[in-house]
C-alpha cells in the first residue's frame, strides 16, 4: 500500500476561474476527510512569491523569454523541494493553480521556446516528480480574458495579444488529448454553477484515482 499523497493540477487560460474552482474542489475533498495542501505557481514558497512579483510586474516588460523561462524554473525547484515533495511525503494532497503544464502553454505554445527546452528543465528540476491529476478549465480566449479584465488592472502576461492567448489555449488542448489518462476538460464557457456541477463529476473521478493509486494498481 503506497502512503504517498496525490498531486492535482488545475491549468487554463486567463480568467478562466480556476481559483473559484479549485477552492470549490479543496471543500469536497475536506468534506471527504482528505488531508491537503493548495499552492500556486509560480509562487508557493516564500523565494517563488517573489519570483512572481518579478515575472508579472508590468515594469519587467524587457525580460527574455529564456530568463522567463529560467525564473519559472528557479520558483519551481524551490516550491518542489520546500513544499510540494514533503507534502506528498507525508501523505497529504498537493493542489497547486497551475505547474509546468503552464510552462508548455505560455513558453513554449505562446511565447514559441522549444518544447524540448522546457522538456530538458523539467527533467532537471522534477526528476520523476508529475502531476497524478490535471484539470483543465477551457474557454473561448475572448470570455476568460473578459473575465480577467472585470477583475482590475491587467499583469504583465495578461497584456499579451489575443493571438498569444490563442496559441497558449491550442497547447493546452494538445496536451490534453496527449494526456488522457490524466487530463479531465471542463467546460468553463456555461455559469458558474454549471462549473460546479463538472466539478463535482471530476471530483469523483479523482477519489476513485486515488483509490487505484492507493491500493497500487
Ligand atoms: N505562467 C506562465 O507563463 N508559465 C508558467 O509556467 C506558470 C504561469 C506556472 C499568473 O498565473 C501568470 O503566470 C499567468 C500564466 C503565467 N498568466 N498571466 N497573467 P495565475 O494563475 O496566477 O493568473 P491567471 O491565469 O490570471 O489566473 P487567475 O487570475 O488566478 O484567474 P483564474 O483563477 O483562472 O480565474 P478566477 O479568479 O477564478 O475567476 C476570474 C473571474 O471570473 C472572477 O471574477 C470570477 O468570479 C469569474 N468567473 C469564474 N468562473 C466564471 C464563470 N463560469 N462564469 C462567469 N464568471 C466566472
Amino acid at each position: 500500500m503506497s502512503t504517498r499523497g496525490f498531486f492535482l493540477t488545475f491549468e487554463g487560460g486567463e480568467g478562466v476561474g480556476k481559483t473559484t474552482n479549485l477552492g470549490y474542489l479543496e471543500n469536497i475533498l475536506q468534506d471527504q476527510g482528505i488531508d491537503l495542501i493548495v499552492t500556486r505557481e509560480p509562487g508557493g514558497s516564500e523565494l517563488g512569491e517573489k519570483i512572481r512579483e518579478l515575472l508579472l510586474d508590468t515594469r519587467s516588460d524587457n525580460i527574455n523569454a529564456m530568463t522567463e523561462l529560467l525564473l519559472l524554473f528557479a520558483a519551481r525547484a524551490q516550491h518542489i523541494s520546500e513544499r510540494i515533495e514533503p507534502a506528498l511525503a507525508a501523505g497529504q494532497w498537493v493542489l497547486c493553480d497551475r505547474f509546468t503544464d503552464a510552462t508548455y502553454a505560455y513558453q513554449s505554445g505562446g511565447r514559441g521556446v522549444a518544447m524540448d527546452t522546457v522538456k530538458r528543465l523539467e527533467e532537471l528540476v522534477q526528476v520523476g516528480l508529475r502531476p497524478n491529476y490535471t484539470i483543465l478549465l477551457d474557454v473561448a480566449v475572448e470570455t476568460g480574458m473578459a473575465r480577467a479584465r472585470g477583475r482590475g488592472e491587467l499583469d504583465r502576461i495578461e497584456r499579451e495579444t489575443m493571438d498569444f492567448f490563442e496559441r497558449v489555449r491550442a497547447s493546452y488542448l494538445e496536451q490534453a488529448r496527449c494526456n488522457l489518462d490524466r487530463y479531465r476538460i471542463v467546460d468553463a464557457s456555461v455559469s458558474i454553477e454549471e462549473v460546479r456541477q463538472q466539478i463535482l463529476g471530476v471530483a469523483r473521478d479523482v477519489l476513485s484515482h486515488w483509490e487505484t493509486q492507493r491500493s497500487g494498481g
